[in-house]
């Protein structure tokens, strides 16, 4: 074999080692971005004082609460936008992978006081927004929420289209949610069972209670990932080629300014001015930027393996 042929070949190598490193952080990123930390997965305001939350690990490692706490406001907050209490864990607190910890009303039936991990006796009476938060008390991330701290609704919020959703009744997360709503409430609680994340049982139901039916990390959310299209789904972690745009001259319904020969892609814009540095449009290049890197590297290995480029070696 001559030097000329090996540097072809070494390059060859090199390029399939290079995509298929990509091809593997392009898919772990996609996979965890959807899956990495705790969310609520059930909460009941029931008759008396049968309340509790659940909360769900769905990652792989076993996750130490006391980096966590819970923390809420009772009926309309002192300050929009700021919790009153901080609610931290039980010392020694852990949730192992795939389990639930629950934080029971101490006063609550039996049946739930048995599989309660904790015990707390200010839980919402339907209008009190409590936010599941990774931090402390001066710095946090909101993971999640069930309520808000914007206002008091009244007597509780509406879910998936019940009046009152988080009053008498309990609402219990979506098999195929995979992440917290981030803090974004009305989101979350949708106006239909269809938009909603969440499903609303009747009051005092407790059958999903210590147990969380979970579709699994990166299972499929087919819909629209795109952004800028017209009927783009939030939830979606898998674009269905469903996206449509009202700007019929481009495909991605991606607005470009032409301005000193620079261009700003306005899901670029709205990354960098938003909370989400990765934005689901951003999920949908990386998808796309998958798709033709899995592409080329199908390219790649057919050329290795094809008697054509064999012969092709031969004759140089
Ligand atoms: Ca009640
Ligand atoms: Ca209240
Ligand atoms: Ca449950």
């Amino acid at each position: 074999m001559c030097n000329f042929e090996r540097s072809i070949l070494k390059t060859k190598d090199m390029r399939i080692q290079s995509l298929l490193l990509a091809c593997f952080t392009l898919m772990a990123s996609s996979a965890w971005a959807q899956c990495d930390n705790l969310f609520f997965s059930e909460a009941a305001e029931g008759s008396s004082n049968n309340k509790y939350l659940e909360i769900y690990n769905p990652t792989a490692e076993t996750i130490d609460l006391s980096g966590y706490a819970y923390p809420n406001v009772s009926n309309a907050p002192n300050v929009v936008g700021e919790y009153e209490y901080w609610n931290a864990f039980a010392d020694g607190a852990t949730v192992a992978p795939g389990e639930v910890y629950i934080v029971a009303h101490g006063s609550a039936d039996p049946a739930i006081l048995a599989v309660a991990d904790e015990t707390m006796n200010f839980l919402s009476n339907g209008d009190d927004g409590f936010m599941l938060v990774q931090g402390d008390e001066t710095s946090f991330v909101v993971l999640d929420a069930v309520g808000d701290w914007n206002g008091d609704p009244g007597s509780g919020w509406e879910v998936a289209g019940v009046s009152n959703g988080t009053q008498n009744h309990t609402i219990v997360r979506k098999s195929s949610v995979q992440g917290g709503n981030a803090g974004d409430w009305v989101m979350s609680a949708g106006t239909s069972a269809e938009d909603s994340e969440w499903i609303v049982l009747d009051i005092d139901d407790w059958s999903s209670l210590h147990a969380h039916a979970f579709d699994g990390c990166g299972a499929p959310v087919p819909g629209c990932t795109n952004e800028n299209a017209m009927n783009y789904n939030a939830e979606a972690n898998e674009d269905d080629g469903s996206c449509m745009f009202d700007n019929a001259c481009n495909v991605d319904g991606v607005e470009v300014e032409a301005s000193s020969f620079q261009y700003v892609p306005s899901s670029s814009a709205r990354a960098s001015g938003g909370r989400h540095a990765l934005g689901a449009a951003d999920k949908g290049l990386l998808h796309e930027r998958l798709d033709l890197a899995l592409a080329l590297l199908v390219v790649l290995l057919e050329l290795e393996r094809a008697p054509h480029g064999l012969r092709l070696h031969q004759h140089l």
